[in-house]
């Protein structure tokens, strides 16, 4: 709805309105690039805000905003109705988890014309099955067969515009296998038409990543997602030419710490007189939300008040 008001007077309503650089660029730029979770509308205008060029939208965020496990519980149509929010309040490229496409090449390509539609920049399928677990939970995150996941990533291509990244994401090393295994489904991932490959690893530290980026040589750009090697300072990244570095649930994890805090302490206190300092102003989340615009649209489109 900003959007679409914005251009009222013809300047972008504040910071948050001008247009990010297109994911695809982001990916292919030689620079090792950030993209920050969100998983709402206001999370994704925080992450904007920040000054991030992309956001991830995760599907372990949005799943547990919503209250559910990240084992495809939430409906790929919830998926979407959250993204179009964090579209709408962000105004930067968005790549979105797509899990495993929720079924087969039909319910993939079905999920990413969605997405598109509704202002993603880009779509990420990783090579399990429907329902998929999250990577970091349990043993039990059986492969797709290559071939039949090789559908789902062409079927994406096929339906989607040429500025809509697909990034076909890899759970080999996550699945127990070795890097062969990985190369191997990266280098046909690649033929089907793929953007970028997502490696990823729960090891805490990169050994892993770091070989494969090694082996892979830039074929095509490689996204990594450090959640649990977050020791590893990002210039080993630069220096293994890695194109995208996901940060990829911390607005989530910062939010429940947050409200976790505040949530005992007003129970203790049986007040909010202590932490009204802590908390933020209900001014930063007028801005956030863009409530000057509505003041603009509102002295534009009602009626003048007299006396
Ligand atoms: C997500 O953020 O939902 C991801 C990354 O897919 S991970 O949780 O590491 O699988
Ligand atoms: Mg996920």
């Amino acid at each position: 709805m900003n959007k679409l008001i914005s251009s009222l007077d013809g300047s972008p309503v504040h910071a948050l309105d001008a247009p990010g650089r297109p994911l695809i660029d982001l990916l292919r730029s030689k620079e090792t690039e950030f993209l920050m979770e969100a998983h709402d509308g206001l999370s994704a205008a925080i992450a904007a805000r920040a000054g991030f060029k992309g956001l991830w939208a995760s599907g372990l965020s949005i799943s547990s905003a919503l209250g559910y496990r990240d084992a495809n519980e939430a409906s790929w149509t919830q998926v979407v109705d959250v993204v179009e929010h964090m579209v709408d309040a962000s105004h930067v490229p968005i790549l979105v988890d797509g899990d495993s496409g929720f079924g087969n090449f039909n319910n993939a390509r079905l999920l990413a014309k969605k997405l598109e539609e509704r202002g993603a920049s880009g779509v990420a399928i990783e090579d399990k099955g429907f329902p998929k677990m999250n990577s970091f939970v349990g043993d039990r995150h059986p492969l797709a067969e290559i071939e039949e996941f090789c559908g789902r990533l062409k079927a994406v291509k096929d339906t989607t515009g040429p500025n809509f990244a697909l990034v076909a994401r890899i759970e080999a090393l996550i699945a127990g296998h070795g890097l062969d295994e990985a190369l191997t489904r990266a280098h046909a991932y690649a033929k089907a038409g793929a953007d970028a490959i997502l490696i990823h690893s729960r090891k805490a530290v990169a050994d892993e990543i770091l070989a494969f980026a090694k082996e892979w040589d830039n074929k095509l750009p490689v996204v990594i997602v450090p959640t649990k090697y977050y020791n590893t300072p990002v210039s080993a990244y630069r220096k293994a030419g890695i194109s995208t570095v996901i940060w990829a649930n911390h607005t989530m994890r910062a939010a429940i710490a947050g409200m976790r805090d505040i949530c005992a302490r007003i129970q203790a206190d049986e007040s909010i007189a202590g932490i009204e300092g802590e908390v933020a102003g209900l001014d930063e989340l007028f801005s956030l939300i863009g409530y000057d615009e509505l003041a603009r649209a509102e002295d534009h489109y009602l009626p003048r008040q007299t006396a």
